[in-house]
């Protein structure tokens, strides 16, 4: 019996893509990170697009950070303030974008130093429950160039 129910979950595995860790409609575009030294703050940048109904980034993991927090970024009295959030939305069928001004998030505590061409994983949960695995490219400093077709 207990060799049987293995079987059946197995077969599910097998059937399940490996680009994803479990289904989920929010696909990340043009994750991107700019170099920092170990132990400081490092920066994650992309932008979320979700082909299905309303979802919202809840949790991000690094394995190269102690922590990753979500921020919000405003102006106010002509002074940038950014602000911790537990949950970022990502409309129905819409767009959020994580960039220099807006949100991003802090992957604090880097346990390595980030330099241009480095990458840093992360893994993004989403209120639906779905799990997607990013690669932030790191650049020289500067964004990337926005990719053909891309919406801003
Ligand atoms: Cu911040």
């Amino acid at each position: 019996m207990k060799q049987m129910f293995a079987a059946a979950a197995l077969a599910v595995a097998a059937a399940t893509p490996l680009t994803a860790l479990s289904a989920g409609t929010v696909e990340v575009l043009q994750p991107w990170s700019r170099p920092a030294v170990a132990g400081t703050t490092g920066i994650g940048y992309m932008v979320l697009a979700n082909h299905g109904p309303a979802d919202a980034l809840e949790k991000v993991e690094s394995p190269l950070a102690a922590r990753v927090e979500m921020h919000s970024s405003s102006m106010s009295g002509g002074v940038m303030t950014m602000r911790r959030e537990d949950r970022v939305p990502v409309p129905a069928g819409g767009r959020t974008t994580f960039g220099p001004g807006a949100y991003h998030l802090m992957l604090i505590g880097l346990t390595r130093t980030l330099k241009a061409g480095d990458q840093a994983p992360a893994t993004l949960s989403f209120a639906s429950g779905a799990k997607v695995k990013v690669v932030f490219q790191v650049t020289d400093g500067r964004a990337p160039a926005p990719m053909a077709g891309m919406a801003r």
